[in-house]
């Protein structure tokens, strides 16, 4: 079913124009749709429901063949996947209100806390992964639970304490919203709060 995503103000010329190819309950769909919303761009809601395994239809695969959402269709038929690269692709086009700071070692604190949860929690915590540990190791609910607890507390840990100090010198108490890390974070920390994780 297709969707009109109607939050935040106009967008220039992606009123209407761009296609994001999602799902509500998608850590990576949801920094991705914070990103958007925090910029005020508009797309047209492309819904794939990841349980019941939409993401590998034919139709879907052929937007993108690693089956995983996101993926934003631009006007001309591009497809984006990748949702760190998407929204730094949204940074350059749409500059205002910018993800990242401007200066190069600002932008490499900033990307490295967003990293942290794109990069080193979320591929050991998706939906194909604990899938994988149910239907061949034999995993329970209980214990992929433990699994999934487990990595989250590995990298959040570490990333409240190093957050303050980063603070402090400047990357996140900037007057440069630290957007990138904010939308990668925000979906994982309410998928800790006991939420179902895809
Ligand atoms: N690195 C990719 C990861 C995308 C990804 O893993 N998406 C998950 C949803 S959060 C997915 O589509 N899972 C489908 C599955 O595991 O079958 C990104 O950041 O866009």
């Amino acid at each position: 079913m297709l969707l009109i995503a109607q939050t935040g103000k106009q967008g220039g010329n992606a009123w209407m124009t761009m296609i994001l190819h999602n799902y509500f309950r998608s850590s990576t769909s949801t920094r991705l749709r914070a990103a958007m919303n925090l910029k005020g761009l508009h797309s047209r809601y492309q819904a794939y429901h990841l349980v019941k395994g939409e993401q590998r239809s034919q139709r879907f695969l052929t937007l993108n063949p690693h089956g995983l959402v996101p993926a934003l269709e631009l006007e001309d038929g591009t497809v984006l996947t990748q949702s760190p690269e998407i929204m730094e692709y949204l940074d350059e086009v749409y500059p205002e209100p910018p993800l990242l700071p401007r200066d190069p070692v600002g932008r490499a604190r900033v990307c490295a806390l967003g990293f942290s949860i794109a990069c080193e929690v979320h591929p050991l915590n998706s939906l194909r992964v604990l899938g994988f540990l149910r239907s061949e190791y034999g995993t329970d609910d209980a214990g992929v639970t433990t699994w999934f607890r487990h990595w989250v507390e590995e990298t959040f840990e570490p990333l409240e304490k190093s957050s303050p100090r980063t603070a402090r010198r400047g990357a996140i108490a900037t007057r440069i919203r630290p957007a990138m890390p904010i939308a990668a974070s925000m979906p994982r920390s309410t998928t800790i709060a006991g939420l179902m994780s895809t």
